[in-house]
Protein backbone atom coordinates (compact mmCIF):
# COMPACT_ATOMS: atom_id res chain seq x y z
CA UNK A 1 0.00 0.00 0.00
CA UNK A 2 0.92 3.39 -0.93
CA UNK A 3 2.48 5.69 2.02
CA UNK A 4 1.59 9.20 1.54
CA UNK A 5 3.28 11.73 4.18
CA UNK A 6 3.22 15.83 3.76
CA UNK A 7 5.82 18.16 4.37
CA UNK A 8 6.39 21.98 3.75
CA UNK A 9 6.18 23.13 0.17
CA UNK A 10 8.56 25.62 1.34
CA UNK A 11 10.52 24.82 4.63
CA UNK A 12 11.69 28.02 6.76
CA UNK A 13 14.75 26.08 7.13
CA UNK A 14 15.30 26.21 3.56
CA UNK A 15 15.14 21.94 3.89
CA UNK A 16 17.72 21.24 6.25
CA UNK A 17 16.45 18.86 8.48
CA UNK A 18 14.62 20.93 11.11
CA UNK A 19 10.95 20.15 10.03
CA UNK A 20 9.44 17.17 11.54
CA UNK A 21 8.91 15.54 8.42
CA UNK A 22 12.66 14.52 8.12
CA UNK A 23 11.82 12.14 11.52
CA UNK A 24 9.47 10.15 9.15
CA UNK A 25 10.92 9.96 5.99
CA UNK A 26 13.69 8.69 7.95
CA UNK A 27 12.27 5.95 9.89
CA UNK A 28 10.93 5.34 6.54
CA UNK A 29 14.38 5.21 4.57
CA UNK A 30 15.29 3.04 8.03
CA UNK A 31 13.23 0.55 7.24
CA UNK A 32 13.62 0.27 3.64
CA UNK A 33 9.83 1.75 3.13
CA UNK A 34 9.40 3.61 -0.31
CA UNK A 35 7.31 6.81 0.31
CA UNK A 36 5.37 9.58 -1.67
CA UNK A 37 5.04 13.10 -0.19
CA UNK A 38 2.43 15.54 -0.79
CA UNK A 39 3.68 19.43 -0.45
CA UNK A 40 1.61 21.87 1.26
CA UNK A 41 1.04 26.10 2.16
CA UNK A 42 0.80 27.00 5.19
CA UNK A 43 -2.50 28.48 4.05
CA UNK A 44 -3.45 24.80 2.67
CA UNK A 45 -2.45 23.24 5.95
CA UNK A 46 -5.28 25.00 7.82
CA UNK A 47 -7.86 24.20 5.28
CA UNK A 48 -10.56 21.71 5.42
CA UNK A 49 -8.59 18.92 3.31
CA UNK A 50 -5.77 19.10 5.43
CA UNK A 51 -7.55 19.83 8.72
CA UNK A 52 -9.23 16.61 8.17
CA UNK A 53 -6.34 14.70 8.67
CA UNK A 54 -4.27 16.87 10.53
CA UNK A 55 -6.55 18.35 13.27
CA UNK A 56 -4.00 21.24 14.34
CA UNK A 57 -2.93 21.95 10.86
CA UNK A 58 0.57 21.14 10.77
CA UNK A 59 2.84 18.31 9.29
CA UNK A 60 4.14 15.72 8.94
CA UNK A 61 1.08 13.37 8.00
CA UNK A 62 1.14 10.08 7.56
CA UNK A 63 -1.50 8.07 4.99
CA UNK A 64 -1.29 4.57 3.96
CA UNK A 65 -4.94 3.28 2.53
CA UNK A 66 -7.89 4.40 4.81
CA UNK A 67 -5.37 4.87 8.19
CA UNK A 68 -4.51 8.83 8.40
CA UNK A 69 -1.80 9.68 11.34
CA UNK A 70 -0.50 12.60 12.25
CA UNK A 71 2.23 13.55 15.57
CA UNK A 72 5.51 12.38 14.78
CA UNK A 73 5.69 10.30 17.69
CA UNK A 74 2.85 8.24 16.91
CA UNK A 75 4.29 8.09 13.25
CA UNK A 76 7.51 6.58 13.64
CA UNK A 77 6.32 4.26 16.50
CA UNK A 78 3.42 2.82 13.67
CA UNK A 79 6.27 2.40 11.26
CA UNK A 80 8.45 0.69 13.26
CA UNK A 81 5.91 -1.81 14.95
CA UNK A 82 5.05 -2.69 11.24
CA UNK A 83 8.35 -3.34 10.17
CA UNK A 84 11.41 -4.69 10.75
CA UNK A 85 14.91 -2.28 11.91
CA UNK A 86 13.55 0.38 14.40
CA UNK A 87 12.37 -1.61 17.70
CA UNK A 88 14.26 -4.53 19.43
CA UNK A 89 12.54 -8.29 19.32
CA UNK A 90 13.03 -8.62 22.79
CA UNK A 91 9.80 -7.41 24.70
CA UNK A 92 11.28 -5.61 27.76
CA UNK A 93 14.03 -3.84 25.18
CA UNK A 94 11.20 -2.68 23.21
CA UNK A 95 9.06 -1.10 25.60
CA UNK A 96 12.12 0.30 26.84
CA UNK A 97 12.60 1.57 22.97
CA UNK A 98 9.36 3.06 23.61
CA UNK A 99 10.09 4.49 26.83
CA UNK A 100 12.63 6.51 24.98
CA UNK A 101 10.66 7.88 21.85
CA UNK A 102 8.31 9.20 24.70
CA UNK A 103 11.04 10.71 26.57
CA UNK A 104 12.29 12.85 23.66
CA UNK A 105 9.31 13.97 23.00
CA UNK A 106 7.65 14.74 26.76
CA UNK A 107 10.34 15.34 28.72
CA UNK A 108 13.25 16.49 26.15
CA UNK A 109 11.72 18.57 23.95
CA UNK A 110 9.34 21.06 25.49
CA UNK A 111 12.10 23.10 26.83
CA UNK A 112 13.79 23.21 23.31
CA UNK A 113 10.54 23.90 21.37
CA UNK A 114 10.62 27.22 24.68
CA UNK A 115 13.65 28.13 23.49
CA UNK A 116 12.25 28.51 19.80
CA UNK A 117 9.94 30.59 20.88
CA UNK A 118 11.48 32.62 23.11
CA UNK A 119 13.96 33.75 20.15
CA UNK A 120 11.69 33.80 17.03
CA UNK A 121 7.65 34.83 18.63
CA UNK A 122 9.28 36.83 22.12
CA UNK A 123 12.10 39.00 20.45
CA UNK A 124 10.65 42.13 20.82
CA UNK A 125 9.00 41.51 24.42
CA UNK A 126 10.20 43.99 27.14
CA UNK A 127 11.13 40.67 29.50
CA UNK A 128 12.67 38.71 26.69
CA UNK A 129 16.70 39.19 27.71
CA UNK A 130 15.84 38.55 30.81
CA UNK A 131 13.93 34.93 30.73
CA UNK A 132 16.26 33.78 27.51
CA UNK A 133 19.44 32.57 30.28
CA UNK A 134 16.09 30.41 31.98
CA UNK A 135 14.89 29.29 28.91
CA UNK A 136 18.47 27.63 27.94
CA UNK A 137 19.26 26.85 31.65
CA UNK A 138 16.10 24.46 31.78
CA UNK A 139 17.38 22.93 28.68
CA UNK A 140 20.86 22.43 30.21
CA UNK A 141 19.34 21.00 33.23
CA UNK A 142 17.93 18.06 31.02
CA UNK A 143 20.77 17.88 28.99
CA UNK A 144 23.16 17.30 32.21
CA UNK A 145 20.50 14.25 33.12
CA UNK A 146 20.54 12.74 29.27
CA UNK A 147 24.60 13.19 28.86
CA UNK A 148 24.88 11.07 32.06
CA UNK A 149 22.66 8.56 31.25
CA UNK A 150 24.31 8.00 27.82
CA UNK A 151 27.59 8.38 29.04
CA UNK A 152 30.26 6.53 26.23
CA UNK A 153 27.75 4.60 24.45
CA UNK A 154 26.78 5.08 21.29
CA UNK A 155 22.96 4.57 21.49
CA UNK A 156 20.61 5.21 24.54
CA UNK A 157 19.92 1.13 24.97
CA UNK A 158 21.91 -1.17 22.86
CA UNK A 159 21.37 -0.96 19.29
CA UNK A 160 20.35 2.09 17.45
CA UNK A 161 15.72 2.08 17.79
CA UNK A 162 12.98 4.46 17.34
CA UNK A 163 14.04 5.72 21.06
CA UNK A 164 17.15 7.03 19.56
CA UNK A 165 15.73 8.13 16.10
CA UNK A 166 13.01 10.39 18.04
CA UNK A 167 15.90 11.99 20.68
CA UNK A 168 18.58 12.70 17.96
CA UNK A 169 15.78 14.60 15.51
CA UNK A 170 14.56 16.37 18.77
CA UNK A 171 18.55 17.14 19.85
CA UNK A 172 19.57 18.36 16.47
CA UNK A 173 17.44 21.28 16.41
CA UNK A 174 19.27 22.72 19.51
CA UNK A 175 22.71 23.12 17.10
CA UNK A 176 22.62 26.55 16.39
CA UNK A 177 21.76 27.80 19.57
CA UNK A 178 25.46 25.95 20.16
CA UNK A 179 23.79 24.44 23.40
CA UNK A 180 24.60 20.79 21.96
CA UNK A 181 28.26 21.23 21.86
CA UNK A 182 28.19 22.37 25.70
CA UNK A 183 27.48 18.17 25.68
CA UNK A 184 30.71 16.24 24.10
CA UNK A 185 28.96 12.95 24.12
CA UNK A 186 25.82 14.01 23.00
CA UNK A 187 26.84 15.79 20.02
CA UNK A 188 28.50 12.68 18.94
CA UNK A 189 25.79 11.49 19.54
CA UNK A 190 23.76 13.43 17.03
CA UNK A 191 26.64 13.47 14.77
CA UNK A 192 26.59 9.36 14.99
CA UNK A 193 22.87 9.32 13.81
CA UNK A 194 23.21 11.67 11.18
CA UNK A 195 25.75 10.13 9.67
CA UNK A 196 23.22 6.69 9.48
CA UNK A 197 22.64 6.44 5.58
CA UNK A 198 18.89 6.31 5.84
CA UNK A 199 19.20 9.65 7.53
CA UNK A 200 20.98 11.47 4.64
CA UNK A 201 18.75 10.19 2.38
CA UNK A 202 15.94 11.75 4.11
CA UNK A 203 17.22 14.92 4.63
CA UNK A 204 18.87 15.05 0.68
CA UNK A 205 14.84 14.65 -0.07
CA UNK A 206 13.63 16.99 1.86
CA UNK A 207 16.39 18.94 0.94
CA UNK A 208 15.92 18.55 -2.62
CA UNK A 209 12.12 20.09 -2.17
CA UNK A 210 13.06 23.14 -1.22
CA UNK A 211 16.18 23.48 -3.67
CA UNK A 212 14.87 22.52 -6.47
CA UNK A 213 17.39 20.00 -7.22
CA UNK A 214 16.46 15.99 -7.60
CA UNK A 215 17.79 13.98 -4.35
CA UNK A 216 20.52 11.63 -5.73
CA UNK A 217 19.05 8.91 -3.35
N1 LIG B 1 3.86 17.56 17.88
C1 LIG B 1 3.75 17.64 16.44
C2 LIG B 1 4.53 16.48 15.83
O1 LIG B 1 5.50 16.00 16.43
O2 LIG B 1 4.14 16.02 14.73
C3 LIG B 1 4.29 19.00 16.00
C4 LIG B 1 4.11 19.25 14.52
C5 LIG B 1 4.65 20.61 14.14
O3 LIG B 1 5.04 21.44 14.99
N2 LIG B 1 4.70 20.86 12.83
C6 LIG B 1 5.20 22.12 12.36
C7 LIG B 1 4.12 22.86 11.58
O4 LIG B 1 3.38 22.26 10.84
C8 LIG B 1 6.38 21.86 11.41
S1 LIG B 1 7.78 21.22 12.29
N3 LIG B 1 4.06 24.17 11.75
C9 LIG B 1 3.12 24.99 11.04
C10 LIG B 1 1.98 25.46 11.91
O5 LIG B 1 1.87 25.03 13.07
O6 LIG B 1 1.22 26.26 11.40
C11 LIG B 1 8.28 22.73 13.21
C12 LIG B 1 9.33 23.45 12.45
C13 LIG B 1 9.02 24.28 11.42
C14 LIG B 1 10.02 24.92 10.73
C15 LIG B 1 11.31 24.76 11.11
N4 LIG B 1 12.33 25.43 10.42
O7 LIG B 1 12.23 25.64 9.25
O8 LIG B 1 13.36 25.79 11.00
C16 LIG B 1 11.62 23.92 12.14
C17 LIG B 1 10.62 23.25 12.80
Amino acid sequence: MTITITAFERSPDGGRGLARDTRVRWALEEVGQPYKVRLVSFRAMKEPAHLAVHPFGQIPTYEEGDLALFETGAIVLHIAQRHAGLLPEDANARARAVTWMFASVNTVEPPILDLQNALFLEGDKPWHAERLPLVKDRIRGRLNQLSVRLGDADWLDGAFSAGDLMMASVLLRLRASGILDEYRNLAAYVARAEARPAYKRAFEAQLAVNTGKPSSG
